[in-house]
């Protein structure tokens, strides 16, 4: 079976751990969101796909869920003794190493796919692990500080304010231009199901459902679309999700999320068992809707979901 997964940074890595539990003989392409990308010290870093990857090939740091285990922050000492930030953002000496070949190999002219190819080869992730575009797309977020608006970058306001300040527009710059990256549509138009993990709607999944095509080849793909409710209880499991969305106007409940996406996009949608409530609005708007646990305490629970996941799947199909 073919499954595409679109996915953000933990709670898509998480996931995809349980589908491969799940699902251990699939063919998984996993399309990743870049929009969380920023340049530091003249390196590219992207945390989302660096999530997956070192998530998949067993080298995340398990209790922080994003950056390398066993880490030490030399580097990041010496540059503060410099007097070079951003102080606020923690890159590590493994993890450096990631960013330094990553950009070396765009500056030799490698798209940023084949780079994430090249990277995989070491981590063997078990995952075809696509950017969702090669062309620069950065999340931007207008928040008002100080009595001014200002326009920041996703990583400000997530790493350095903590989503501390409403959220009051959300704006993946350069996703109107950019195109999917090679084999993105093609792995969309050849699978058998097409899965939203548990990532954030706005500034994961619906970054990558931002660049043009993407979500048209979903929505045509002529299979079924389950996702599962990163929103459980009306509130994120952890995260800034209740803030982005009020950006784009959508209350922080597992329903809501539903319909947001909408029918035309989604067939199925997984609510956690806290909000079985949800599921007569869910399935009022056109979407099949089952409330199954949704946490992902540990790899068993998280494969159960996946393999709920496949099962409403199969039920829409
Ligand atoms: P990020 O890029 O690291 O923020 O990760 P994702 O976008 O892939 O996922 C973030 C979302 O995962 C957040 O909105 C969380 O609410 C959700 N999440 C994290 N852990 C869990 C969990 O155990 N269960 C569910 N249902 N959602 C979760
Ligand atoms: N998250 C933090 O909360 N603080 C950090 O200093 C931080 C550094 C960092 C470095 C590399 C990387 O791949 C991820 C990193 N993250 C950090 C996680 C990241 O900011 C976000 O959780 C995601 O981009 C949100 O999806
Ligand atoms: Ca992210």
């Amino acid at each position: 079976m073919r499954i595409v997964v679109l996915a953000g940074g933990i709670g898509g890595a998480r996931f995809l751990r349980g589908l491969q539990r799940a699902a251990p003989d699939a063919d998984v392409t996993v399309i990743g969101n870049t929009g969380d990308d920023i340049h530091l010290f003249g390196l590219k870093v992207c945390p989302d796909l660096d999530t997956v990857m070192y998530t998949l090939g067993g080298g995340i740091n398990e209790e922080q869920g994003w950056g390398r285990q066993d880490e030490s922050f030399k580097v990041k000492e010496e540059l503060a003794a410099y007097g070079v930030g951003p102080e606020w953002f923690g890159l590590g000496d493994r993890d450096f190493a990631t960013h330094i070949v990553r950009t070396q190999m765009i500056a030799a002219g490698y798209p940023l796919s084949a780079v994430t190819e090249a990277l995989c080869a070491r981590w063997q992730p078990g995952v075809r692990l696509l950017p969702m575009s090669d062309d620069r797309v950065e999340t931007h977020v207008a928040v008002e500080l100080d009595g001014e608006r200002k326009v920041i970058h996703f990583q400000e306001y997530w790493v350095r304010l903590r989503a501390s300040v409403a959220a009051e527009a959300v704006v993946p710059v350069g996703a109107e231009q950019a195109k999917p990256a090679p084999g993105v549509l093609e792995a969309v138009a050849a699978a058998d199901v097409v899965l939203f993990p548990p990532s954030n709607p706005v500034v994961s999944v619906g970054t990558i459902l931002a660049v043009p095509g993407i979500r048209e080849a979903v929505a045509e793909a002529g299979v079924p679309v389950v996702g599962l409710s990163p929103i459980v209880g009306n509130a994120p499991v952890r995260g800034m999700a209740d803030k982005v969305l009020a950006a784009v106007g959508v209350e922080a409940t597992a329903a809501a999320v539903a319909r947001h996406y909408g029918p035309g996009l989604l067939d199925g949608w997984l609510v956690d068992t806290v909000d079985t409530a949800a599921v007569a609005e869910v399935e009022a708007a056109g979407i099949r809707c089952r409330a199954v646990p949704l946490m992902m305490t540990d790899l068993a629970a998280t494969a159960e979901m996946a393999r709920q996941a496949l099962a409403l799947a199969e039920e829409v199909r």
